[in-house]
């Protein structure tokens, strides 16, 4: 349903011209940030902090916490990279909370979306993103390398998002060379069980070139320690702060 409305979204709006939007784009000419570079860095935490207002799994996480606030706090807190939800219908972001975020900190952003059509790696570049995600289960190998292909000429980093070994390797064979970091869900999307070993199964199976980031459902340090000794890079985690009224402190108390 929400890869349905993702694309009838996309079909409106490309009516605005891409030429208009790279126009308006003052972050085009800017450098982007390489994701996979900073999760990377000894001196850093790893951490990929985001801010999601709701879920279609949790309803509402936090109503009224501020883009500007929460993202520079959350980079203050020691997170290494941030995560904008973009998505309004089922997660409640929008665009402009990604280019707030942009305007606010210096730090790989990751555009969380559903994206299905280039446009909208268009959008997410010029909306001052560094990366996006490519989720497996929603589009063929095909689809996958050409929309990896078509970021990286952006400049943008592709993470794609794996359940399992059958999606990692099926993606790998056809689109390997258009990827730079892989992510393992532990949400599994189609009936949002989570479950940590979901990531601690697949990690071994990771191609090293590749970023290796674990998924949703991290909500202690300890589950950290426990991934980052497991092989992986990048530890994205959005709920666990959100649920706070002041995330950048939740956050804080984590890293
Ligand atoms: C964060 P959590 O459990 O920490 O809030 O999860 C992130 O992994 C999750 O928001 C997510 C997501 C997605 C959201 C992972 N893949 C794809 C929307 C679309």
């Amino acid at each position: 349903r929400i890869v349905a409305h993702k694309r009838q979204e996309v079909a409106e709006r490309r009516g605005l011209q891409p030429e208009k939007l790279l126009e308006r784009s003052q972050y085009l000419d800017a450098p982007t940030l390489s994701l996979r570079q900073y999760l990377r860095r000894p001196e850093l935490s790893g951490i990929i902090a985001e801010f999601k207002r709701r879920s279609p799994s949790k309803g509402w996480i936090n109503e009224f916490a501020l883009v500007e606030r929460t993202t520079l706090g959350y980079m203050q807190a020691g997170a290494a990279a941030l995560s904008v939800l973009t998505d309004t219908e089922f997660f409640g972001g929008k665009n402009e909370d990604l280019t707030t975020a942009r305007r606010f900190n210096l730090c790989p952003i990751l555009r969380k979306d559903f994206v299905v059509d280039a446009y909208q790696l268009l959008e997410a570049r010029s909306l001052g993103a560094d990366a996006v995600l490519l989720i497996a289960s929603v589009l063929t190998p095909q689809e996958i390398r050409e929309l990896g292909r078509q970021a990286r000429a952006l400049g943008l980093e592709v993470l794609l998002e794996v359940h399992d070994k059958a999606e990692l390797d099926r993606s790998l064979d056809a689109a390997h060379d258009a990827l730079d970091l892989v992510g393992v869900n532990n949400r599994d999307l189609r009936d949002f069980s989570v479950s940590l070993e979901r990531s601690l199964q697949l990690v071994e199976h990771l191609p090293a070139g590749l970023g290796k980031v674990a998924e949703s459902g991290l909500r202690t340090a300890q589950d950290v320690a426990t991934l980052r000794r497991a092989g992986f890079e990048g530890f994205l985690i959005g709920e666990t702060f959100m649920r706070h009224g002041r995330p950048e402190r939740a956050c804080a108390a984590l890293v």
